[in-house]
């Protein structure tokens, strides 16, 4: 029997983590802080998402902010943002986002741990205030700590994440995490400036009644996707793609439901990467019942190569992505 928290739901995300800390596999209080570190950065970017409308989104700001650098657009804003709070929380060894083509090695050679960020995902939604998120996955390094970053510190497979989650800016703004001991979610009240634990040890129901996929490629799907398909529909299933793939997966996780980004003509391996987007809600979908394929295979037994590897992505209900995947 794993050790689930004992506080209440109302909790603010501070407390859940002191009282959670003694459950992590590694206890020393570094893991504790990274992910304050990052819940704080997202704190940041979500004041600036809910600014953006204001500040004008596309394109550079145009502006100079008080460090007079140039305001950048927000996915850019949002990975200095992640990338500094790591940096100054220390914890971090080397980061990988979908933002920068290579290593970001941290100068924190004492550090254990490994990071790999989608700053901001869903990107496209951002000039039409639609939901977008931040996805991340965090690795114990191989090499020790002292040494520089190896590539096999940050090449891992998905089942090595000690700890995955993402924060969806939403109607409301979530952070959702697991640290492999069950799911838990915290929604952000601005006005205290704290994310308060709303939803306890999530589950994933098994089965769903709604498909999330870019159907506009539908011609350009392998059989077995089409056929998938097509089953959803005599069913009656819902079709529901917001096109931000954390709030789809979130929408999934909370209701039941699959969202799927197959191979295409345009990309043969799928659109999505597997170090920063897949593996992370991959472990937080098995985490919550859930399953995470690539079509035939687990996500996180897939042995990376390169850091921006594309994948097919079949994640959600456990049945229904079991459907999915024959
Ligand atoms: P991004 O990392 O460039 O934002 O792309 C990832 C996004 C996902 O959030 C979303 O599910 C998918 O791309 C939508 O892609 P498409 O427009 O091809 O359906
Ligand atoms: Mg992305």
């Amino acid at each position: 029997e794993n050790s689930r928290i004992a506080l209440p739901v109302g909790s603010n995300l501070d407390r859940f983590i002191n009282k959670n800390q003694e459950a992590f596999k590694y206890a020393t209080g570094e893991l504790s802080q990274l992910i304050r570190d990052l819940a704080y950065a997202g704190k940041v970017v979500n004041r600036e998402i809910n600014r953006a409308g204001l500040a004008g989104i596309t394109g550079a700001y145009g502006s100079e902010n008080v460090q007079g650098e140039e305001q950048q657009n927000l996915d850019v804003a949002a990975n200095i943002r992640f990338t500094r709070a790591l940096k100054k929380g220390g914890e971090v060894a080397a980061i990988i986002s979908e933002e920068d083509e290579d290593i970001i090695d941290l100068n924190n050679p004492r550090s254990k741990y490994i990071i790999a960020i989608d700053p901001l995902d869903g990107s496209s939604n951002i000039d039409v205030n639609v939901s977008i998120g931040t996805i991340f996955s965090i690795y114990r390094r191989i090499s020790p700590a002292g040494s520089p970053v190896q590539e096999e510190d940050v090449l891992q497979a998905g089942k090595h994440q000690v700890a995955a989650g993402y924060i969806l800016y939403g109607s409301s703004t979530m952070f959702v995490y697991t640290t492999g001991k069950g799911v838990n979610g915290f929604t952000y009240e601005p006005s205290l400036g704290e994310y308060i634990l709303s939803h306890q040890n999530m589950k994933m129901p098994k089965d769903g009644k709604v498909y999330s996929v870019n159907e506009g490629s539908y011609r350009s799907f392998d059989d077995d996707v089409k056929a998938y398909i097509e089953t959803c529909k005599d069913r009656g299933y819902s079709a529901r793609y917001i096109g931000s793939l954390v709030a789809d997966f979130h929408r999934n996780l909370l209701k039941g439901g699959i969202y799927i980004y197959p191979s295409t003509e345009k990309a043969p391996n799928g659109k999505l990467r597997l170090m920063y987007e897949c593996n992370a809600l991959a472990m937080i979908a098995e985490q919550a019942g859930g399953l995470a394929t690539d079509g035939k295979q687990r996500i996180m037994d897939i042995e990376p190569e390169s850091l921006h590897q594309r994948v097919p992505f079949f994640v959600g209900s456990k049945h229904m992505v079991e459907e999915a995947s024959k």
